[in-house]
């Protein structure tokens, strides 16, 4: 572990460090404050990997997004749940989930969120904390979200219309509205019509009326009520679960290359999904950060426009979107498939400084007779590039060059231990680990929480 501000209470971890049969638990190596962010366009399964950690940790906390993520996990009776908004510790019971500082909230969406988990049995009053700090995401940033897609035409973004960006907008324009603001009904009328009034002087489509501004009030005053035992100074209460010696762990939405500083801007989202969002988004010094497991599926997806160098078009991406049943949570799109881009994890893993790695869906690989890795990336003239390029028009005509790895060919779904794994599938994870420099510890080989390896 890397070395921490804090020290790591030993009573918290209630793992071993080697279970019978020879299986390693890295579960118990991680440290007091671990993040799970993911390696490429999302969707990598972080979810999957947050509720299962999650049985080892007191506190699961989001740094930023909003209810753009959208994160699939199944409980012990494989019953799926599609999260949003609140964090993918709330099925195990004893975990406190916090919503931080740099998250965007949609208080309609949480609480049908809430309404779906308490309606499945389980209770989210006293074990969700919200904090004050963070900015409200009202229906108009939806609105204004579609309005901005359709004046992009054809250079749209391909948002997932959840008003991430317009919100994220208002906030570092200065005139957002805050959890805190609930507080104050009085003076939230005023600051919602400045919001309204100057959505409608941008856009055609938009249409403000004092009745709809009058209607909006009336609704968020129920709305400040139900949210009240929710509201916390997550700032204050995350330094003293540190303090205390409390595990955490922090779930990142979106990645890295989705990050609004390093990803394939504009194609990104408006947040920090990489690791410097966990201090910013939840108010904890970056030396109290120790672990980072950096979720990296098999292969790649991306929803939405945007360069994909390893992108497999036509009947190879097909199969591959079926296999892996490739569509998006929050909106039901198919995402765009590919294969595996190590430049890109490289890049990555720069950024992050990942102690390990999560390979996610090896198992939706099993039927190819040979599998491709993207290991470099070269101009159109031959000439070799060394770093990520930032500039669109040289990734979206760069040459990936491949190597080629033979497949497996027969299910590994209900493989448990690192050793079953065939050959072929060993050399492809080591493959990855020998090009990357960054070991792969934990290897997803189906949805359900058991589905996991790790060696
Ligand atoms: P936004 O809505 O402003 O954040 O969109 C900007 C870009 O970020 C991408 N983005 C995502 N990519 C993958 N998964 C996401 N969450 C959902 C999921 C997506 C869905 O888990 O499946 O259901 O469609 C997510 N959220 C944002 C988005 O595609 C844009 O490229
Ligand atoms: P997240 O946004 O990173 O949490 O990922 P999503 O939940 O949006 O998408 C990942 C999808 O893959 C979900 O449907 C998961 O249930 C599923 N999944 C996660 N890990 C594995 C795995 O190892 N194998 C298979 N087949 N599916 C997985
Ligand atoms: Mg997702």
């Amino acid at each position: 572990n890397r070395p921490c501000l804090f020290p790591v209470a030993s009573a918290v971890s209630s793992t071993t460090e080697v279970e019978a049969g020879g299986v390693v638990d890295r579960v118990g190596e991680l440290s007091q404050v671990t993040g799970v962010l993911g390696c490429q366009w999302g969707d990598e399964g972080k979810g999957k990997l947050v509720d299962i950690l999650a049985q080892h940790f007191d506190v699961v906390a989001r740094c930023q997004g909003g209810a753009n993520a959208g994160h699939t996990i199944y409980n012990s009776e494989g019953k799926k749940f599609a999260l949003h908004l609140v964090p993918s510790g709330i099925l195990n019971e004893q975990t406190i989930c916090v919503v931080g500082n740099g998250v965007v909230v949609h208080l309609p969406g949480f609480f049908k969120e809430i309404d779906g988990l308490e309606a499945n049995g389980i209770s989210c009053e006293g074990r969700i904390l919200v904090s004050d700090r963070a900015h409200l995401l009202f229906d108009f940033h939806q609105e204004v979200d579609g309005l901005r897609e359709v004046e992009l035409a054809k250079s749209f973004i391909g948002t997932t219309r959840r008003g991430i960006g317009p919100c994220y907008s208002s906030k570092v324009i200065r005139n957002g509205i805050r959890v805190c603001d609930l507080r104050h009904m009085d003076t939230f009328g005023q600051k919602l019509e400045i919001l309204l009034k100057d959505a409608a002087s941008r856009f055609e489509g938009f249409k403000y009326s004092a009745d709809m501004l009058k209607e909006e009030v009336e609704r968020y005053k129920g709305y400040a009520e139900r949210l009240e035992p929710y509201i916390t100074d997550t700032v204050h209460v995350m330094n003293q679960y540190i303090l205390q010696g409390k595990k955490i762990l922090v779930e990142g939405g979106q990645a890295t290359m989705l990050d609004i500083d390093f990803g394939t801007y504009p194609f990104v989202t408006s947040s920090s999904p990489s690791a410097g969002g966990i201090s910013t988004g939840l108010g904890i010094a970056p030396r109290s950060i120790g672990d980072l497991v950096g979720v990296v599926k098999a292969y790649t997806t991306r929803v939405g426009s945007g360069p994909f160098p390893t992108e497999i078009l036509g009947k190879g991406g097909d199969l591959l979107r079926i296999a892996g049943m490739e569509f998006g949570t929050t909106t039901g799109r198919p995402r765009r498939c590919g294969w595996l881009d190590l430049v890109g994890l490289k890049y990555c893993c720069q950024i992050n400084g990942f102690s390990t790695l999560n390979l996610t869906k090896l198992d939706v690989l099993s039927d190819l007779p040979e599998i491709k890795l993207g290991v470099s990336y070269k101009l159109i003239n031959g000439q070799s590039i060394e770093s990520y390029p930032a500039d669109l028009n040289v990734l979206e005509r760069l040459q990936v060059e491949y190597e080629v790895l033979p497949g497996w060919q027969c299910d590994i779904s209900s493989i448990r231990n690192y050793n079953d794994l065939p050959p072929a599938a060993c050399r492809y994870i080591e493959r990855i680990e020998e090009l990357v420099g960054v070991p792969i510890h934990y290897i997803g080989v189906g949805p359900g929480r058991d589905a996991l390896i790790t060696k």
